[in-house]
């Protein structure tokens, strides 16, 4: 049963369980509400790179910070539609056009945006688009060009995003996330954890996406990749105990949702990302980089996958509006 009245006391008690007890009840969850065999395969395609305006300190795409990555144009629509068949070839059933962008302005840009996720929606994959703030009218033009998902991050509780990020705030997240939901796409939105938060932080964005009503369609969960030349360049990686019980957490609190071992990947063992996805994820990014950064190569996740018994989830496979 879906409940949207989530309290942070109540997930404090949940989540000072011992590891073991959380994580079975974690699987219960997930077993009731989801095919125990199946995992969802996301790649991401970066099509605005860098040069981004806003100031969130563990981004290597922010142009406030010297980082390994520089601004480059918006690629175009043949180079994109080359990645995403390369993708969809490799067994991707979604694919997530990711842009360095504060917000989405109405634009050629914007319109080549529009004309991508058409081109890919009819490759029969689920297409996403992550493009920062947008407006109602965009919202809805996405949607019409076949839009399945739009991301959106809160990233962490309101109280710590405030040192993250001063260039937006929490509630410019929110109305962006209402924007979507409004205009019928599906909401992914996720967060990071290992940025020196603390657990309760962690919980309360948890308690913050398990009051929406509807829960996400997806939650992205984030380890911290510190990138060298940002504010959190030197940040100390957090205790893979850690990102079980946040996984367990997220799916004993959203059982229908898609729960996704995002980054961070690159750096944990098959054991570890085993028992996040016993412990409910059901959703990886799969192709050997993110937006910036490095994944676990194809192969690696090919064994990974058959190692576990796990098949690719098809797409649409719970979506009303299945084409
Ligand atoms: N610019 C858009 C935005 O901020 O909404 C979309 C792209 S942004 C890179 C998407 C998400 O990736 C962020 O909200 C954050 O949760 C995650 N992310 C970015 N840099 C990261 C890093 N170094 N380590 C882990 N997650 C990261
Ligand atoms: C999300 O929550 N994680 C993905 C996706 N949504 C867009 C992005 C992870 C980015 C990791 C850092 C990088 O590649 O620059
Ligand atoms: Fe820009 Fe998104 Fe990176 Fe923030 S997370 S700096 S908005 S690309």
């Amino acid at each position: 049963m879906e409940r949207y009245n989530w309290t942070l006391e109540e997930l404090v008690e949940l989540y000072n369980q011992p590891l073991l007890p959380l994580v079975s009840k974690a699987q219960g969850v997930h077993a009731q509400n989801h095919a125990i065999d199946e995992i969802q395969t996301c790649t991401l395609i970066s099509i605005k790179t860098g040069g981004c305006p806003e100031d969130c300190k563990y981004c290597a795409q922010s142009s406030r910070y010297q980082t390994a990555v520089k601004a480059e144009p918006m690629m175009g629509l043949e180079a994109v539609l080359e990645k995403a068949k390369e993708a969809v070839a490799r067994g991707s059933t979604r694919v997530c056009l990711g842009a360095a962008w504060k917000l989405v302005r109405d634009s050629k840009q914007f319109d080549a945006v529009l004309k991508m996720v058409k081109e890919i929606t009819d490759l029969k994959v689920e297409v996403c688009c992550t493009l920062g703030c947008l407006n109602e009218e965009q919202a809805e033009k996405l949607k019409q060009a076949g839009l399945f998902a739009y991301n959106h991050n809160l990233d962490s509780s309101e109280k710590f995003y405030k040192t993250i990020i001063t260039t937006r705030s929490y509630q410019d997240r929110l109305d962006t996330l209402n924007i979507v939901e409004k205009s019928g796409l599906s909401v992914c939105c996720g967060g990071i954890i290992g940025m020196g938060e603390t657990f309760e932080d962690r919980l309360q964005l948890l308690v913050t996406l398990g009051r929406r009503n509807p829960h996400p369609e997806s939650v992205p969960i984030n380890q911290l990749v510190p990138i060298s030349g940002t504010p959190l360049g030197d940040q100390k990686k957090i205790s893979t105990w850690e990102v079980i019980r946040m996984i367990a957490l997220t799916r004993i609190v959203m059982p229908k949702t898609m729960v996704r071992l995002s980054a961070g990947r690159m750096e944990m063992s098959f054991e570890a990302q085993a028992l996040c996805i016993f412990a409910g994820a059901n959703s990886i990014f799969y192709g050997e980089k993110l937006l910036t950064v490095g994944n676990p190569s194809v192969d690696t996740d090919e064994e990974m996958l058959s190692l576990f018994g796990l098949k690719k989830r098809p797409a649409f496979k719970d979506a009303s509006c299945a084409i």
